[in-house]
């Protein structure tokens, strides 16, 4: 039974505001807190954020008091059952978006209540939540952000992520390579760009001042063989009325496409997303119908909401979606969202946020999902690292169940 619900404002990874949840119940209290994007697609549901002049506007407090003043009461006494507590929040929410709860303090009780659950039940979250909606327990492939670009970082490349998706046969060795990846990459940015320090970016790639976003990824290949590549273009961050600013070049969408199909036949690039800005499903197909088994993963395009999966599928315009819990607003929907993907046939990638916490939530729900692959960022920083190392006990767990 749910005996009490907490909230308070806390710091994410970038040092903005984010909301932590306190949830109580006879086992003991169930802590969640909640990641936000720079780069968000503007389909998402909305976070609340207070709009006045601490912290620049970026406050919480507002949605700290509606979790507190609001949710609390509705939940106290509620047996923990989480897709009801995701459905009463929804209702109570009221709007369409979850503006007016607030995206966050819905996703952070949700979070919380699925914790708490999973306890309950005795059994790990990432099995709770693949018994629970029928789903298959694996481990994901990682994709492992080495080079940040975009909004994300300070360099001037247009693509988001560079990431390399190793081919071991093991999360565990997939992990250990990137990892010396991640310190041999930093020795040759060094040697290649002649600089004696090497900047970060919001998700724990290096940050590089390079000519283009090609040049970074020759770069990549020059400087390792036994990987493939997954790229976040991130395309609506550099798009107004038809036209990309790629890398400094104006280019149309046409011309984007050809752009893609150059860069698939020199690069070991194995997907692309949001390869054109978020409302182009029709772009998307061209891309889907032309790359053949490579991934044309819908972000921005699809923002984890079942509306937007269904057209893309109706119209043919991807084969992997991004699954973010905070776009949608509630883990629930997520986890339907990666069933219905399923049923599209699509691959599905779990991501973080470049705005983190040291929660580990979404490893648990990759592996419950039985998601094909999962992003957090770099193998460094401890907001990336947790998620990843806790992969790492749940691959151990698993071999002694499977
Ligand atoms: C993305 C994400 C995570 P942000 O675009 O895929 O990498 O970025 O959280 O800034 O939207
Ligand atoms: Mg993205």
């Amino acid at each position: 039974m749910i005996k009490d619900l907490k909230a308070r404002e806390i710091l994410d990874s970038r040092g903005e505001p984010t909301i932590e949840v306190s949830l109580f119940t006879e086992k003991g209290e169930f802590i969640s807190s909640v990641p936000s994007g720079a780069s968000a697609g503007s389909h998402e549901a909305k976070e609340l954020r207070d709009g006045e002049e601490r912290y620049f506007g970026k406050g919480v407090l507002r949605a700290v008091r509606k979790i507190e003043e609001e949710v609390r009461p509705l939940l106290i006494g509620r047996k923990v059952d989480p897709r009801k507590v995701d459905e009463l929040l929804v209702e109570t929410d009221g709007t369409s978006d979850k503006s007016r709860l607030g995206s966050n303090a819905i996703l952070g009780v949700s979070m919380a209540a699925f914790k708490a659950a999973a306890l309950e039940e005795g059994v790990e979250l990432s099995e709770y939540i693949s018994s629970s909606f029928e789903l298959e327990r694996s481990i994901p492939r990682p994709c492992f952000n080495v080079v940040n670009g975009g909004v994300h970082s300070g360099s001037n490349v247009s693509f988001q992520e560079f990431m390399v998706v190793p081919h071991e046969e093991s999360f565990e060795k997939n992990l250990r390579f990137a990892s010396e990846l991640l310190h041999a990459l930093k020795s040759a940015i060094l040697k290649d760009y002649g600089v004696s320090s090497v900047d970060i970016g919001d998700e724990g790639g290096f940050s590089i001042k390079a000519g283009s976003s090609q040049e970074i990824l020759s770069f990549l290949s020059k400087n390792t063989k036994k990987t493939s590549f997954l790229i976040d273009v991130a395309a609506t961050e550099f798009h107004e009325k038809g036209n990309y600013l790629l890398d400094g070049k104006v280019m149309n969408r046409d011309m984007m496409i050809s752009f893609y199909e150059e860069i698939m036949n020199d690069f070991p690039i194995i997907g692309i997303e949001d390869p054109l800005e978020e409302n182009d499903f029709s772009g998307f197909r061209v891309l889907t119908e032309k790359m053949g088994e490579t991934m044309i993963v819908g972000d921005d395009l699809l923002v984890t909401n079942l509306e937007r999966m269904e057209r893309a599928n109706k119209e043919g315009s991807c084969n992997a979606m991004i699954l973010k819990i905070n776009q949608i607003g509630s883990v629930s929907e997520s986890i339907l969202a990666a069933k219905k993907a399923k049923e599209f046939g699509w691959k599905i990638i779990v991501s973080h946020r470049s705005g983190e916490t040291n929660d580990d939530f979404i490893s648990d729900l990759a592996v419950g999902v039985g998601a094909d692959h999962i992003k957090a960022g770099a193998p460094q920083r401890g907001e990336r690292v947790a998620k990843y190392n806790r992969l790492l006990k749940l691959e151990n767990n698993l071999k002694g169940c499977l």
